[in-house]
């Protein structure tokens, strides 16, 4: 399953700001140097049927809605990030393994979930969507294939609050008609040489031989254009830990919303997520508890610690602290699984690899 949110930072204002809902929303960044410079980071379909697209200058999209009553907001890149890992949490659970791409984007390997029936995994995507909406008022758009690049290229298509599913006999019949532009990767640079070639569709593209491909595009470019075309692709949905936080998530052996019963499972959690910290040599800024209650919704309740730590008995401490906080808040809840949760993490030692280096300073 391939999950990507719809013009993500635009949902997220319109939520934190609901006089802007049903106008047309666009997202900037302001480059400070005059009042209106800068470029748009996203905009929310109404600002898109404009002709409003991310990357273009704030000007011009002032430009483009100067005749309707449209919203002008600046980015805030830290709220974004709170939703995305709280839609990320949500939807760790419902998968047998995730791998985020980006904020707004994830892969999630749903084949032991839904036992290899794409019926089934068809359900868990229209539960999927509807509890995005119900918690973080968000819509999403998802594709279901039998591989990676084919589930990508399915979510794309019905945007914005799309399904579309995929079977392993439709694969071909689904990629087949789609411009070559369609396959993630393939840019304007390789859509004109393409084009040389007399390859517009996805089936065109298929009819190419593999060394033609190959001497066109390189070895690696090539293969992969000549299995995508084939929607072929067995790259596995690996786990990408991401650097600014670590969780560990588990199931009571009952449900309860006692606190004393969460606490063996949270000091093994802590415990884990403690020696998580120091293998990396880092310290997290806030610990927050995960609350899965019977019904599967997701409750997340976070603390910032006075100092940065990563010692066992301070994350076990914050996490029953706050289990006990969010029992006495909910009268009504009883807990299924619990997690704890390490944020804001940086590195107690100075910078071990090169790419975090680049990523960082540049
Ligand atoms: P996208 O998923 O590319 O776009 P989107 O979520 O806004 O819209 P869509 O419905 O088409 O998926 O990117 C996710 C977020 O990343 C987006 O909301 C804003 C940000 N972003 C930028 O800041 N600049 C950019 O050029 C792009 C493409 C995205
Ligand atoms: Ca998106």
């Amino acid at each position: 399953m391939h999950v990507d949110l719809d013009s993500f930072y635009a949902q997220c204002e319109e939520n934190a700001n609901p006089s802007i809902k049903g106008k047309p929303v666009v997202v900037c960044v302001y480059s400070g140097r005059t009042e209106e410079s800068g470029a748009v980071s996203t905009a929310n379909y109404q600002a898109r049927k404009y002709g409003v697209r991310a990357g273009i200058p704030i000007v011009r999209a002032k430009k483009l809605l100067e005749s309707v009553d449209a919203a002008f907001v600046p980015m805030n890149h830290q709220y974004y990030e709170e939703v995305s890992e709280r839609i990320i949490d949500t939807l760790r659970v419902q998968c047998d393994t995730l791998e985020q791409t980006s904020i707004d984007e994830a892969f999630l390997d749903v084949t032991r979930r839904c036992d290899v029936n794409f019926e089934t995994a068809r359900e868990m995507a229209i539960e999927i969507k509807q509890q995005l909406r119900t918690q973080e008022n968000v819509t999403c758009s998802i594709g279901v294939g039998p591989n990676k690049v084919t589930a990508k290229i399915a979510s794309d298509q019905s945007k914005p609050d799309g399904l579309v599913v995929v079977k392993p006999e439709e694969v071909t019949s689904f990629l087949f008609p789609l411009p070559v532009n369609r396959i993630p990767g393939v840019g304007v640079k390789a859509e004109e040489k393409l084009a040389t070639l007399q390859v517009a569709t996805i089936a065109q593209l298929s009819s190419l031989s593999k060394s033609v491909l190959t001497e066109t595009y390189g070895k690696s470019l090539g293969s992969y254009l000549y299995g995508t075309s084939r929607g072929e692709d067995d790259e596995p949905v690996k786990e990408r830990e991401q650097p600014t936080q670590f969780s560990r998530i588990a199931t009571l052996k009952q449900n309860t919303r006692l606190p004393e019963e969460t606490f063996k499972l949270l000091t093994e959690l802590s415990q884990s997520l403690a020696d998580r910290l120091k293998q990396e040599g880092m310290t997290c800024k806030s610990v927050a508890i995960i609350a899965i209650l019977t019904d599967l919704s997701l409750h997340t309740k976070s603390r910032s610690l006075e100092a940065p730590a990563s010692s066992e008995q301070m994350i076990e401490t914050t996490a029953k602290d706050l289990i006990q906080e969010f029992l006495e808040a909910n009268r009504e809840a009883f807990l299924r699984r619990v997690g704890v949760k390490a944020s804001g993490l940086s590195k107690t030692t100075g910078q071990t690899n090169i790419s975090k280096f680049l990523n960082t300073s540049l």
